[in-house]
């Protein structure tokens, strides 16, 4: 079974290329969310100089060898483990998670600090999509030559490894699947990163506290299924902004703000088996770990036109 005990540590040089490549990532995500740097910069001024990332996540067409795996590749290559499945049938979606192997560097001299994040990937069930959508997401994904192979790459650059679609192309697909027309035009990018509530410093560590800090900062939370989503055993609490837009150009010359990437705060809590533990000897492997399909469902939605045209009182 996956997941048990951890890994061995990748070498220390594969470790600091690795972190390179995250940070890349999220370079080209904070270029194209203004949304997701501000809210870091807040967080930042509150006194957190030291923000962990407890996920990373991307989409992927489960189609042509570009869905779960085509990212996957890279972070398995650097030691990373697969853990446990999610569906969401309503969504014609599943993902899979990974936790990440445990660091070589002993924190000294990595280019991105803290502990390595979690990564979530999930992908459209493309089979189950109808004709006219399959036969563009087909189209693309077998145009991009290999670029499924290069998807970390890919998100790195923040570049898509296809055409640009055309503005009724992202419509039709928009109509049926907001993450298939969502994918179309972001590609590999970063969907999002997830500010680890619980190791931060200040009362900004319980997710309630950040939510209203974030709030009366004048940002708009995800407000699906109410703003903070908890899992039923009420140990992984989440919550998210609403993704910012951008001015995409469509290869027919149409230009038009479709949604990026949003930022997540999860606080996870501490499993009632060490309950007892003082606060200063729990650790990440003391707390709840994975994913919750009933949360991540309406995180889904931190992209959808529903919240995004929503108007807060
Ligand atoms: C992912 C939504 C789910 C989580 O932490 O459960 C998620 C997405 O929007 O692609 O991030
Ligand atoms: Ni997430």
């Amino acid at each position: 079974k996956a997941g048990d005990g951890a890994p061995p540590s990748p070498p220390q040089g594969a470790e600091l290329f690795m972190r390179s490549v995250l940070q890349s990532m999220e370079i080209a995500y904070l270029n194209r969310n203004p949304t997701a740097k501000a809210v870091l910069d807040l967080v930042r001024s509150a006194g957190e100089d030291q923000i962990s990332y407890d996920h990373l996540a991307f989409r992927a067409f489960g189609v042509n060898d570009h869905g779960i795996d085509s990212m996957a590749s890279f972070f398995l290559e650097h030691g990373y483990t697969p853990r446990e499945e999610l569906r969401f049938p309503a969504k014609k979606l599943r993902a899979l998670w990974f936790s990440p192997p445990k660091s070589s560097l002993g924190g000294a001299g990595s280019r991105v600090q803290g502990p390595l994040p979690r990564i979530f990937i999930s992908e459209l069930l493309v089979d189950q999509m109808s004709p006219q959508a399959q036969e563009i997401i087909r189209r693309y994904t077998s145009i991009s030559a290999s670029g499924n192979k290069y998807a970390a790459l890919a998100s790195a650059l923040g570049t898509l490894t296809w055409e640009r679609p055309l503005h009724s192309e992202f419509q039709l697909l928009a109509r049926e699947s907001e993450y298939a027309a969502w994918t179309l035009v972001n590609g590999y990018a970063l969907n999002h990163v997830t500010i680890s509530a619980h190791q931060l410093k200040s009362t900004l560590r319980s997710i309630n506290n950040l939510n209203k800090f974030i709030e009366d900062n004048g940002f708009k939370l995800n407000s699906k299924g109410g703003v903070l989503k908890v899992s039923p055993d009420g140990l992984l609490q989440q919550s998210s902004t609403v993704a910012d837009s951008f001015p995409f150009q469509f290869s027919d010359g149409v230009t038009e703000a479709v949604p990026c990437s949003y930022i997540e705060f999860a606080e996870r809590l501490v499993l009632p088996q060490f309950q007892n533990l003082p606060e200063k000897e729990v650790k990440e492997i003391h707390r709840r770990d994975g994913f919750e399909v009933g949360n991540a469902d309406k995180i889904f939605e931190s992209t959808s036109k529903e919240q995004l045209t929503r108007r807060v009182a």
